[in-house]
């Protein structure tokens, strides 16, 4: 997409006091409960962070520094004060507890973290399993330590540190849906790349957006859909404490936001809460995480008149790289390559299949999978290509099509069967609120297709449900693809980022066979 950034490039530099020296720094950058920032009090908060790490903290360039917050105006400051002081912003999701932050901590070598003053427990628990961090400094309260440094007198400038374009400022975990999790490297000309392949040419919003969303920032979803896009363009991000459907109908509803990132779960629950609601300043919705359904573009476009965004991203790769503009949406297909990014089908050797044939999807473009010192490198980049993990086809317009992750297809009496396909004909039948279908085992076929599903509120799963839901599936997709086990649950397991965990159902499934 003929990006050239310059050798010697700090990102913040670029994404926040551009628009202090280019004269935008009145605009307002960031919004939350009670609080306004404009762009120039988000680069002074900025700033007075970045003196505290460096003069006060020890922190210099390369070093790692790990954020633990949820989605608020103190952690997105922290998070640029980081990377505008040379260091590298290691974001942990606000839910993990002890045993989940013992392994980031260890695998990054953190020694110093900026932790909100609610959520020091876990931390310090964990730091004690870890003799290399020396310091945890909360910042987020009254009395809190970061904001007693941050008040001292010269701490309102800050000199961006001079680093290169290629030099590491953020390592993002992956949410570990099977082993543990991986730490993924990107560089300062990254975070740019993202805003003008997928930012300038995708989504195409302006300067007058206001942007919310539900990903965590310490997801690059989250990070790229709520800060670094709204950043680069100057406009506005609004961040709503909690991000439950209900959270976010009042944030776009009160703040007037204009375009929303989050998952297809969420866009399904909104639609069950709209009645009486104005979210008429909605103009962009993007969907990602995982596969939106046609028959959650068909309901959210009758409810709202606007198309959703579906896009495939991965933490390997910082953000979106399939996903079709507004005027080129194919419903049920994620889209096409985002331009300065390509993208193939090939088999388990790495041969390109032809069009319309499932194989594995591989892609390359500015951003690309570098984990922190794991094997697990050799199998996600062949050649210079990421290799997903997802089983895609790509039809003769060029456009792909999700059909599950790659370890996920179910294998029954001979045929490849991919549950998100029956989960989305399922979808389409009113008693069903979510479902998550995976292969469970069978003396017979080898597996079953199993579906396990929550029922929309005051539905009841009887055996008549059953068959009826059964008959469903046969009606919409290939009669051979039904779920011979349909389960009824109260909810199903989600990982820290709102993804369905089919190994989990999986091993469910297994138990109960
Ligand atoms: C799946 C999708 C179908 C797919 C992410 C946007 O999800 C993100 O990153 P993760 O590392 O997971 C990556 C995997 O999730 N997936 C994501 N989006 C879609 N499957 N349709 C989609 N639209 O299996 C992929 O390999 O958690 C998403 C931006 C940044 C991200 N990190």
């Amino acid at each position: 997409a003929g990006l050239a950034y310059p050798e010697r490039l700090n990102c913040v530099a670029e994404l926040l006091d551009r628009h202090i020296t280019e004269g935008r720094g009145r605009r307002t950058a960031v919004v939350a409960a009670g609080l306004e920032w404009s762009y120039a009090d988000l680069a002074e908060k900025v700033n007075r962070i970045a003196n505290v790490l460096s003069r006060d903290l020890g922190m210099i360039s390369g070093n790692r520094v790990l954020l633990r917050a949820g989605n608020t105006p103190m952690m997105v400051a922290a998070y640029l004060a980081v990377i505008k002081a040379g260091g590298v912003a290691v974001a942990t999701m606000p839910m993990l507890r002890v045993g989940e932050l013992v392994y980031p901590l260890r695998k990054a070598k953190i020694a110093l973290a900026l932790c909100d003053h609610r959520l020091t427990a876990d931390l310090e628990a964990a730091g004690a399993h870890v003799p290399e961090l020396a310091r945890i400094v909360a910042f987020g309260g009254a009395e809190s330590e970061l904001e007693a440094l941050m008040a001292q007198p010269g701490y309102e400038r800050f000199e961006a540190a001079d680093t290169a374009r290629d030099d590491v400022c953020l390592i993002a975990f992956t949410s570990g849906t099977t082993g543990e999790p991986k730490g993924t490297m990107h560089f300062h000309q990254d975070m740019l790349a993202i805003c003008d392949c997928y930012g300038a040419r995708v989504l195409k919003a302006s300067a007058d957006d206001r942007f919310t969303g539900s990903p965590p920032l310490a997801f690059t979803f989250g990070l790229g859909g709520l800060v670094l896009f709204p950043m680069r363009i100057g406009a506005a991000m609004v961040l709503p404490e909690k991000a439950g459907p209900a959270d976010l109908i009042d944030a776009i509803e009160r703040y007037k936001v204009s375009v929303v990132f989050t998952a297809p779960t969420a866009y399904r629950a909104i639609l069950d809460k709209l009645d009486g609601r104005d979210i008429s300043s909605l103009r962009i919705c993007v969907s990602a995480g995982e596969a939106l359904p046609k028959a959650t573009f068909d309901a959210w476009q009758a409810r709202t008149g606007i198309p959703l965004m579906d896009g495939i991203g991965a933490t390997e790769m910082l953000h979106i790289f399939i996903g079709a503009p507004r005027d080129r949406i194919r419903p049920g297909s994620t889209g096409i390559p985002v331009p300065g990014y390509e993208a193939k089908i090939v088999d388990e050797e790495g041969r390109d299949v032809p069009d319309g044939t499932p194989g594995r999807l591989a892609v390359r473009g500015p951003t690309g999978c570098r984990y922190l010192a794991d094997p697990r490198q050799a199998k996600y980049v062949l050649n210079g290509w990421n290799i997903t993990g997802d089983t895609y086809l790509r039809d003769a317009d060029g456009y792909f099509w999700y059909q599950a992750r790659s370890d996920d297809m179910i294998i029954s009496a001979g045929y490849n069967i991919a549950g998100p396909e029956v989960e989305a004909a399922l979808l389409t039948h009113e008693a069903v609120a979510e479902c998550g279908v995976v292969g469970a085992p069978c003396p017979e076929r080898g597996q079953i297709v199993k579906a396990y599903v929550v029922l929309r509120e005051g539905v009841i799963g009887d055996a008549a449900l059953v068959k009826a839901l059964q008959e469903h599936v046969k009606a919409g997709i290939a009669p051979y693809k039904y779920p011979r086990a349909i389960a009824f649950v109260e909810a199903l397991p989600k990982t820290a980022t709102g993804k369905l965990q089919r190994f989990a159902l999986r091993q469910i499934a297994q138990g109960e066979s």
